[in-house]
This record gives structure tokens, C-alpha cells and sequence, in this order.
């Protein structure tokens, strides 16, 4: 083969690889949408979310705008329901009374538009312009729909009525990290990206970032745990709490994780997809918002890792001096490796995935539970928004805080571990946990 001809190999792998993504996302979206009746897509199940109907037409409407119109010069498909589906043009608790597609309109729009891009991927060169650039508005238009996909997860979680998802249970506890926390030597790292394809605008640029030895837990903190705290008054002791996490505690009256609930016995159960369950001991926390995480944190002695610690612990190869795409390595994540992609309902019990653990010994980074950090959610230092404001830009410096590490709910193609999650500090809805950090003494320092 010529050079050339290898080349245009190359690009039809590429092409089937992402027709292989955008099918298997659709197939997730499709589930969780047929799982319910028109009347349950139509409510709205908290006013935190999204009728699910609206979710379903939204990942098809972004899917024309950037696939079929931008990247493939089509004409629009719907061009008079954008209004409708534009995230900033109505909050969410508004969209139940807004003329939505129906549920069958929905699917046969969304339905449609796919036939279009198909087409489109046929026949758009996968290089030569940045946005197809290694088939990039495709894989970011992929991770949109999967991460509205968890989105719809959440909000299957918060509908009450019986239990329509179903999904084998997590793997058991094989091998518990075999200490509480590593000691992370100070130095530089790379943090952020310039090399990943599919990465988004707010993980670019990388850059060398600093970070002074510190001590991070092997693991994320337990129900058991958790629980502990709440039995020692973690709720009502004032000096764990910042001050804004106080105000919020005392306004929103927190007494739990969201979803959990006290028997007369003094038992703690959870509600979990429609499924009322003991809160099993080994298991991340879950559903916790980040004043809740820095409460916590303040009652042990410990506090949160940063963004940049996070980061460095789950990808520093101090081996080689690089930063690596996962905690384990650079091969693609298995279901040895993490819980992800909604396998399973809920987070898997500490020590599940020894295969995933860093060769420091840090487990479940990636998987299970989103993680808080210290962190707002800023620009890295030579941040470009591409190609449009509103994914990331809109909301730096915005009052946002930074998670990191995907859920079981966040699909394979976000496990890369310089991809970033932001959220209110008091949001609950999400599957979010954490992990405790502490400072290296002088003497660990050095
Ligand atoms: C990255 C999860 C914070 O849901 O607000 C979806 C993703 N952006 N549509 C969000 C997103 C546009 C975003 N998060
Ligand atoms: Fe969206």
C-alpha cells in the first residue's frame, strides 16, 4: 500500500470505530427513555432536572447543530425547535412547560438526525480542520450524549415509584488497598492535555504544575465511615463545618446523604433506583455535596486533595516522568479496571479493582463515585474555549467546584483521568463522593 492509501485505511478504522460509539451511546440514551411511560418522560422528576423527554431531543438537537449543519453543511433538520433545546435559554425547571417534541416525536427526531450523520461521517475527512481533527466533534458530541445519559441516571435515581432499571450487583471486595493512605512525593507534574484526541477545551492546555508531598487516602470514604461521622454529631458539631457549609447545613436542614433514612432501630437505609436497601458498610459514599465531603474531611484531622494533587496521583508515572491516561496505565479501561458506564447500579465496595489501583497503591480513582475537590473550577493557564463557550467557559470562576474520576454512571469515554466535572458546591443529585487528603510533614518533604 502507498503511503496514501494506508492513510485513507486509517481514517475508514477511525470511521467505523466512532459509528461503533455513536451507536452504542444511542443504545444507552434509547434505555433509559423506553424504560418509563410517556407521562414519566414527560414529568419532571425533581425541579433539579430535566423532563427526561427534554434530554433525549437535547442530545439530538446538539447533534445537528455541531454534526449534521456545522461539520456536515446539511441543511437543518428542525431548525425552529433550537430555542427549545438551548440549556441557557430555559433553566431547567422551566422546561415541563415548554411545547416540547412528545416522547414519539423526540425519538423519531433524534432518530433522524442520526440517519443524517451517518451520512455525514461517510464522507467528512477526518483531518485537515481542527473540528474534525481525529474525529474530535464527533468524540465530543458522543461524550455530551453519554453525559447527559448520567444526567438521566440521576434522574431515574430521584423518580420514586418502582424499580425499572436493572443491572448485574457490583463486584465483591478482592483485595482492600493494604494501607490507609500513600505519601505522594512533591515535585512537578504534567497536568492537563494536549495530546488526548477527544479531549475537551478545559483540560488543554498541559502545562508542568508543582505539587509539595502530600498524603492521599487509598481509597474513597466508606458508608461505614460516613456513618461514623454522622453518629459522632457531625451534623451538629459547628467547628467541622466552613462557614458557608454551616449556613447550608442549617438552611437545607442536612442530617445524611441524600436518599438515606433512619429506622426506629437507629439502621440506615438508602433508597437506590427504586429499590430500598440496608446502606451496605463497604461501599463509596455517595450523594454527599462538597460541604458535607469538607465536614467530614475537618472531623478526621484530613481535607480534601486539590485538582492538581488529584491529578497527580492518578496519573504520574514517576518511573518515567509522564503522565499517564489512567491510574493503571494507558490501555483502555476494563471492566477489571473500574466501574463505569452504568454496569452496575451502584458503586462497587472499596477493593473491587485491585487491577485499577495506581502502582502506588491508590484504588478507585477512576469509577464508582465522582470525587470533590479543594478546588474551584478555573481555566488552566492558556485555556481557548473550542469550539463554543457555553460547554466550558460560561462557567469558570463561576461558583463551580471541580469533581474528578466518573461514576458507575459515567461512560468509558470520560475515564480519562485529565477529564474535569463541575458542580454546585451544594448539589446532591450526582453521584459524587470523595477521598481525604492531608499535608506531608517538613520531614516528608524533603
Ligand atoms: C460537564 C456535567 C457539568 O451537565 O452541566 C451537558 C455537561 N454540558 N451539556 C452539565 C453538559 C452541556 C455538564 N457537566
Ligand atoms: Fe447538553
Amino acid at each position: 500500500m502507498t503511503t496514501t492509501e494506508s492513510a485513507a485505511t486509517d481514517e475508514n478504522i477511525l470511521r467505523a470505530a466512532i459509528a461503533a460509539e455513536l451507536d452504542r451511546t444511542r443504545r444507552r440514551s434509547l434505555a433509559l427513555t423506553d424504560s418509563v411511560d410517556d407521562a414519566e418522560l414527560t414529568r419532571q422528576h425533581s425541579p433539579l432536572m430535566s423532563p427526561l423527554v427534554w434530554d433525549l431531543a437535547h442530545v439530538g438537537n446538539q447533534e445537528e447543530l455541531w454534526l449534521v449543519r456545522d461539520v456536515g453543511g446539511l441543511v437543518p433538520l428542525r431548525s425552529d425547535i433550537d430555542e427549545l433545546y438551548d440549556a441557557f435559554r430555559h433553566a431547567r425547571a422551566d422546561r415541563p412547560a415548554l411545547p416540547l417534541l412528545n416522547p414519539a416525536e423526540a425519538r423519531e427526531y433524534v432518530r433522524g438526525v442520526r440517519e443524517k450523520t451517518l451520512d455525514v461521517l461517510d464522507r467528512t475527512p477526518l483531518r485537515g480542520r481542527r473540528l474534525v481533527d481525529e474525529g474530535f466533534a464527533f468524540g465530543m458530541i458522543i461524550q455530551h450524549e453519554q453525559q447527559h445519559d448520567e444526567t438521566m441516571l440521576a434522574t431515574h435515581q430521584l423518580r420514586r415509584g418502582e424499580p425499572v432499571l436493572h443491572a448485574p450487583a457490583a463486584p465483591p471486595s478482592i483485595a482492600p488497598p493494604s494501607a490507609r493512605e500513600v505519601l505522594v512525593p512533591g515535585g512537578p507534574f504534567t497536568m492537563g492535555t494536549d495530546a488526548e484526541p477527544w479531549a475537551l477545551d478545559n483540560e488543554r492546555p498541559a502545562r508542568t504544575v508543582h505539587v509539595d508531598a502530600f498524603h492521599l487516602d487509598t481509597a474513597p470514604v466508606t458508608n461505614a465511615a460516613y456513618a461514623e461521622f454522622i453518629a459522632a454529631g457531625g451534623y451538629d458539631r459547628r467547628e467541622w463545618w466552613t462557614e458557608e457549609g454551616w449556613a447550608h447545613r442549617q438552611r437545607a436542614e442536612l442530617r445524611a446523604p441524600l436518599f438515606w433514612t433512619r429506622d426506629s432501630d437507629g439502621t440506615w437505609w438508602r433508597r437506590r433506583f427504586g429499590v430500598t436497601e440496608p446502606v451496605p458498610a463497604d461501599e463509596p459514599v455517595v450523594h454527599v455535596c462538597l460541604h458535607e465531603a469538607q465536614a467530614y474531611a475537618r472531623s478526621v484531622g484530613r481535607r480534601l486533595p486539590t485538582e492538581a494533587e488529584w491529578e497527580k496521583a492518578a496519573r504520574h508515572d514517576p518511573a518515567t516522568g509522564r503522565s499517564r491516561r489512567h491510574p493503571w496505565g494507558d490501555a483502555a479501561p476494563t471492566e477489571r479496571h473500574a466501574n463505569l458506564g452504568q454496569r452496575h447500579l451502584t458503586p462497587a465496595p472499596v477493593g473491587a479493582y485491585p487491577l485499577g489501583a495506581t502502582p502506588a497503591g491508590v484504588h478507585q480513582l477512576v469509577g464508582d463515585v465522582w470525587e470533590w475537590t479543594s478546588s474551584a473550577f478555573t481555566g488552566h493557564p492558556g485555556f481557548a474555549a473550542f469550539p463554543y463557550r457555553e460547554y466550558s467557559e460560561v462557567f469558570l470562576d463561576g461558583g463551580y467546584q471541580v469533581l474528578r474520576g466518573g461514576s458507575f454512571g459515567t461512560d468509558p469515554s470520560m475515564a480519562r483521568a485529565s477529564f474535569r466535572n463541575w458542580d454546585l458546591p451544594i448539589r446532591r443529585q450526582i453521584f459524587a463522593g470523595f477521598r481525604c487528603a492531608r499535608d506531608a510533614t517538613r520531614a516528608e518533604r524533603t
